[in-house]
């Protein structure tokens, strides 16, 4: 295109938004046998909270049910659930997590 030609109507800036793309909650479900030390350790290691944070997410969870761990693109959010899965299996703890779209 000529350098002095006159730009037309901006698309980038008459086009409707682009949609992003989805993301989502990983989400940790409450037991009754995952020892809390352990769920703090998941939380620091897996999603970078600090010892203070780690714990309030526990409690909560331990005390509503679920909680959330953080928000995600679909493959990172992916990657944390598998390997929060396998970390809790490998150490023979029952703890579940997994993904909902937010
Ligand atoms: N309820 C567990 C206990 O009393 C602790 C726990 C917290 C387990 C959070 C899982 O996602 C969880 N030892």
């Amino acid at each position: 295109p000529h350098q002095d030609e006159p730009q037309g109507p901006d698309v980038e800036a008459t086009r409707p938004q682009a949609k992003s793309p989805p993301l989502y909650r990983v989400v940790l479900l409450n037991d009754d046998f995952t020892p809390m030390d352990f769920v703090v350790e998941v939380l620091q290691r897996f999603f970078q909270m600090d010892r203070n944070q780690a714990t309030q997410v526990m409690l909560h969870v331990h005390t509503r049910g679920k909680g959330v761990c953080g928000v995600y693109s679909r493959d990172v959010a992916e990657t944390k659930v598998s390997q929060v899965n396998d970390y809790a299996r490998e150490h023979e703890h029952p703890l579940l997590c997994t993904m909902e779209e937010a």
